[in-house]
């Protein structure tokens, strides 16, 4: 339970803001609103708020200046690094009750948000308005715009798409200060000075909160088609990315392990894709627009055959058949799940990334050889998730404690390689105190006075990005 206690006074406050019946200080909505979907830090939030305007937003936040009350902002709490989690007694800012869908307008394709608005929500309102909204992930089932926003959330179609970042043509945002900020208005060209949606985007709620996001949308893609290849060693990847992208415009260029692979068809009941079993296994998509382009993308697979760079591989013929080919990759995370894994989310430049990953490989099976390593990622885009299972016997404190020894070494190799220590899934409170591995001091410095601008008082999620 909360050590904090807001007093009654604060409490009336707030159910007057928001109405008696949004301000929750139950054990279950303590417990289930003040975590994400990281397992280290226990949840411990005084209490939950659910504003359903702008101006609610800003009232609440006005009171928790007056009352130095800490802030997080809570979507759909599927974030991996804590940004999320309400540990200490803080008042989290849920916006399920912000998930309307509004002023749609096809000439402009845009459409508007608000924040709690589920990921999976907005695609199919732009699969209805013949459109496509192309940023997608495993947990955009569950995950919310504003949270999505705030982490510059990636995922699985960035070689072609971009980030979040890439989608969001305006935001309503409310500063730590209590400004309501209304940024770029759905302009695609606004050149008047500095663009202040980009210090939201990815700010992780420690400079105010998104409260609601005039989105682009795009064209369909027409006709998908997946290939999975499976590769004697992980340079082939890189070959094999070479030769299909320079012929063919790839949506999606993944990923994984053989143990991966091992653990979605051991325990999510997945097919493998070919019987031949390979080191590591690339998971292709594209446009295939015509015949050409289908027999274009044989020749480029034979090509990679000859090359000695693919053992075997196979296409999706069907919907269906695209369908389960994702499921080997996208099924990964949550089959894993159940080994509490120590996860890191780490990038490089995408030519850099056969020499880091095969000395951060050589690292943790030195230092890790009795724990199961799983690898995964987003090659396409130079992103690689190194995830560590915990052995069933072993308690999570220990796991964790062991683990964190290897970080050194891992942000060391990082750092060497211009990398990042979070590639997508944020900085919140796992990764902050690796930040000089990947930011100067310099960096960190005036990272910490563009906060003091926006959350004069440190309001805002404190403790998360920053300290
Ligand atoms: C992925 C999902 C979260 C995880 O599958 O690409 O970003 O498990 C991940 O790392
Ligand atoms: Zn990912």
């Amino acid at each position: 339970m909360s050590d904090v206690v807001l007093s009654d006074a604060v409490i009336s406050q707030l159910k007057a803001i928001v109405g008696e019946d949004k301000v929750r200080l139950d054990a279950e909505s303590l417990e289930t609103f003040g975590k994400d979907w990281t397992k280290v830090h226990e949840p411990n939030p005084a209490a939950i708020v659910f504003p359903r305007s702008v101006e609610e937003v800003q009232a609440i936040v006005k009171l928790a200046n007056e009352h130095e009350i800490a802030l997080v902002p809570s979507g759909g709490r599927t974030g991996l690094s804590g940004g999320a989690m309400a540990a200490n007694g803080e008042l989290v800012v849920s916006f399920d009750y912000m998930n309307q869908i509004s002023e749609f307008n096809a000439i402009d394709r845009t459409v508007k948000c608000g924040a709690g608005v589920i990921t999976e929500q907005l695609q199919t309102y732009a699969e209805e308005q013949g459109l496509f909204y192309p940023v997608d992930f495993a947990s955009s089932g569950s995950s919310q715009i504003g949270g999505n926003i705030s982490t510059n959330a990636g995922g699985i179609k960035v070689i072609k798409y971009g980030m979040t970042r890439d989608w969001v043509a305006g935001l309503t945002v409310v500063t730590g200060a209590g400004e309501i900020l209304e940024l770029n208005h759905g302009l695609k060209k606004n050149n008047s000075g500095y663009d202040m949606r980009q210090l939201f985007i990815g700010g992780e709620g420690t400079l105010g909160f998104v409260v609601d996001a005039t989105m682009n949308l795009t064209r369909a893609p027409h006709n998908l088609t997946v290939l999975v290849l499976g590769v004697p060693e992980f340079e082939a990847i890189m070959g094999v990315l070479n030769t299909f992208q320079s012929e063919l415009d790839l949506t999606a260029f993944e990923f994984f392990s053989e143990r991966a692979l091992q653990k979605v068809v051991d325990h999510a009941g997945l097919q493998r894709p070919f019987e031949t079993e390979a080191e590591y296994y690339a998971l292709l998509e594209f446009e295939n627009e015509s015949e050409a382009t289908e027999a274009l993308a044989m020749e480029l697979f034979e090509k990679c055959m000859e090359e000695g760079w693919v053992l075997d591989g196979t296409m999706s013929q069907s919907i269906e058949q695209q369908q389960n080919l994702w499921r080997l990759r996208e099924d990964i995370s949550e089959t894993i799940a159940q080994w509490t894994p120590y996860k890191n989310d780490v990038s490089t430049v995408i030519s850099k990334v056969p020499g880091f990953l095969n000395e951060v490989e050589s690292v943790v099976v030195e230092n890790y050889p009795d724990f199961e390593v799983v690898w995964y990622g987003h090659i396409g885009d130079g992103n690689l998730h190194l995830n560590i299972l915990k052995p069933d016997a072993m308690a999570k404190e220990e796991f964790f404690e062991r683990c964190g020894h290897v970080n050194k070494w891992l942000f060391e190799i990082v750092e060497r390689y211009k990398g990042s220590v979070s590639a997508e899934h944020g900085v919140g409170l796992l990764k902050k105190a690796y930040l000089p591995y990947c930011k100067s001091e310099g960096e960190i410095a005036l990272m910490r006075q563009i906060k003091q601008i926006f959350d004069p008082k440190g309001i805002m999620n404190p403790g998360k990005v920053l300290d």
